[in-house]
């Protein structure tokens, strides 16, 4: 039998607070990749509905016309209602075409999802790449499915979850994502905030994982604890094959913890090599301590090409950090940020309010913390109980959680009060984060007037009324 496989991108919402924005599918584009090189007599198809502008009519009609025998789809957890309607639409399209999810939020919430979902048939937990394949396999030879590991299903009215799927040993055995199946879009893909309308954005795996283990995050357990990295002369070779092959001008590092110390010497030599400099810029994001570590190594790589970073500076309050099992310091986060202003590399922070023990007295001290450091970008989050994280396990043992709507674990919905705060004054509390920060008439000036191309346009949309706005919507 002829096997066809469709990825699908669901139509979903934007995070305002990032501005106008258009990502290439990473996961679906490196999932195909691998189906690519290891199945490569079955047809695959990527549907993409930000960048084809389809809506959940127009992905009824795609699944009709390409008539697949498997669609699947990936999302995160204020997604995930997204996926389950892409799968219930397959569905009645035609029953038997066999519906697949993945991802952060079904890997942790399997159990949950397969009876909530009557529509989706497997949830592939963890790493994507080796599970599907067993399971294409499985499904097209016939074999046992419970023999295929890191895998949830349905049957025989009960759930089964099949051993974990052990890791990739090595990441640099992985295909170039297939960027070449979403060729038509390649020139949409963008991040006007980060590198302009026009710039070609893409996305780039350099690891997988954390070793660190912080309680609000999921990355760690998803990726088993584990960081692995590809090597620097793969990472670079993407580099180019991005830029060569699709124009890629700006990268986005999907590392969770960039880790110089492992890593940082040699890709700056690799790329200093091959003569990169300022022509393809990229994001990365790093911890305050490993900055404040490594000094030279951030500088180096600004030579090369790095340009953002993004670091989880997080609070202020010494119990909260130690709360969140950041296992960083306080004073990590002013050294840090002066590193990278000193760099001139654009310093993105963010920080999270809504700790059980935050009162209105705690948050006003965090915005003054936030003012105080200099940072060029301030994204203030609200700690929001994502599944397979400790504070989840915490909040949803002592009833905490009073919004089970997933579409709204966002980051910025208060989806539990603290001990003092409802959930509606701990939103306003946000509201005035950012209207203290972005409503600074002398700050606006100094940015928007800046010689840092960069701090102008993130100031034009972050200083606009959009963003005020919509956060005073959601109180
Ligand atoms: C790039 C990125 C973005 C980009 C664009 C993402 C996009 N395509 O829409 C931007 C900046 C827009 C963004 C926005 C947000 N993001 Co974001 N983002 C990322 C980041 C850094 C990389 C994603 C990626 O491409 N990874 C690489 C791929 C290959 O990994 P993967 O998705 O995990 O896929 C693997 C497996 O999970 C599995 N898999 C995944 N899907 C599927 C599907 C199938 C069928 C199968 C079989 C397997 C499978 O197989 C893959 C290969 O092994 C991740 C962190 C990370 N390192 O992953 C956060 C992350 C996904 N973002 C997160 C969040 C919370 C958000 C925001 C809500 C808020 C925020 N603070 O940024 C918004 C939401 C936007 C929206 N409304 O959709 C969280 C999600 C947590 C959760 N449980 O939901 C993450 C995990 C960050 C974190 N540390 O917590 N994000
Ligand atoms: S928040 Fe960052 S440092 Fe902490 S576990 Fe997640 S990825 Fe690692």
């Amino acid at each position: 039998m002829i096997l066809k496989i469709l990825f699908v991108e669901p139509p979903k919402d934007y995070w305002f607070l990032m501005g106008e924005y258009l990502p290439p599918p990473t996961a679906l584009l490196v999932l195909a990749a691998y189906i690519e090189q290891r199945l490569p007599d079955i047809e695959i198809s990527i549907l993409d509905c930000q960048a084809e502008e389809k809506d959940f009519e127009g992905v009824r009609q795609y699944i009709e016309s390409f008539s697949p025998t498997i669609v699947a789809s990936s999302g995160f957890t204020c997604n995930a209602y997204t996926c389950a309607r892409v799968a219930e639409i397959t569905k009645k399209v035609n029953e038997d075409i066999v519906t697949i999810v993945g991802g952060q939020h079904f890997s942790f919430t399997p159990e949950e999802s397969l009876n909530d979902f009557p529509e989706i048939d497997y949830i592939i937990r963890g790493e994507g790449e080796k599970t599907l394949v067993e399971l294409i396999k499985a499904l097209d030879n016939g074999n046992d499915i419970a023999k295929v590991k890191g895998l949830s299903f349905r049957h025989n009215h009960n759930i089964i979850h099949t051993p974990p799927q052990p890791l990739i040993k090595n990441l640099d055995t992985l295909p170039y994502p297939a960027y070449h199946l979403v060729e038509k879009n390649i020139k949409k893909y963008h991040f006007t905030m980060m590198a302009g309308k026009n710039t070609r954005y893409m996305i780039l795996e350099g690891s997988r994982g954390c070793s660190y283990k912080c309680s609000f995050c999921t990355q760690w357990r998803h990726w088993m604890g584990v960081w692995r990295t590809k090597s620097s002369k793969r990472i670079v070779d993407e580099m180019e094959y991005f830029n060569e092959r699709f124009g890629g001008e700006y990268m986005w590092f999907t590392d969770d913890n960039f880790s110089y110390n492992n890593r940082a010497k040699e890709l700056w030599q690799e790329l200093r090599q091959r003569e990169f400099t300022n022509d393809i810029t990229w994001f990365l994001q790093a911890r305050t301590d490993d900055i404040v570590k490594h000094p030279d190594l951030v500088a180096k790589l600004q030579d090369v090409g790095n340009n953002w970073i993004l670091t989880g500076v997080e609070n202020n309050s010494p119990a909260i950090l130690k709360d969140f099992k950041k296992e960083v310091h306080v004073n990590d986060a002013y050294q840090a940020i002066k590193i990278l202003n000193d760099n001139d590399i654009f310093s993105q922070a963010m920080f999270v309010t809504g700790s059980r023990q935050d009162t209105a007295e705690s948050i006003e001290q965090l915005r003054q913390f936030s003012l105080d450091l200099g940072t060029d970008l301030a994204l203030y989050t609200v700690l929001t109980p994502y599944p397979g994280t400790e504070i989840y396990e915490n909040a949803f043992t002592n009833g905490w959680i009073e919004d089970m709507n997933y579409a709204n674990y966002d980051m910025i919905h208060a989806i539990m009060p603290t001990e003092t705060l409802s959930r509606s004054q701990l939103q306003e509390e946000l509201y005035h984060c950012y209207k203290d920060y972005y409503g600074s008439i002398s700050r606006n000036i100094t940015s928007l007037f800046s010689r840092k191309k960069i701090k102008k346009r993130v100031y034009r949309h972050m200083a606009g009324k959009a963003v005020l706005r919509n956060l005073r919507r959601m109180i």
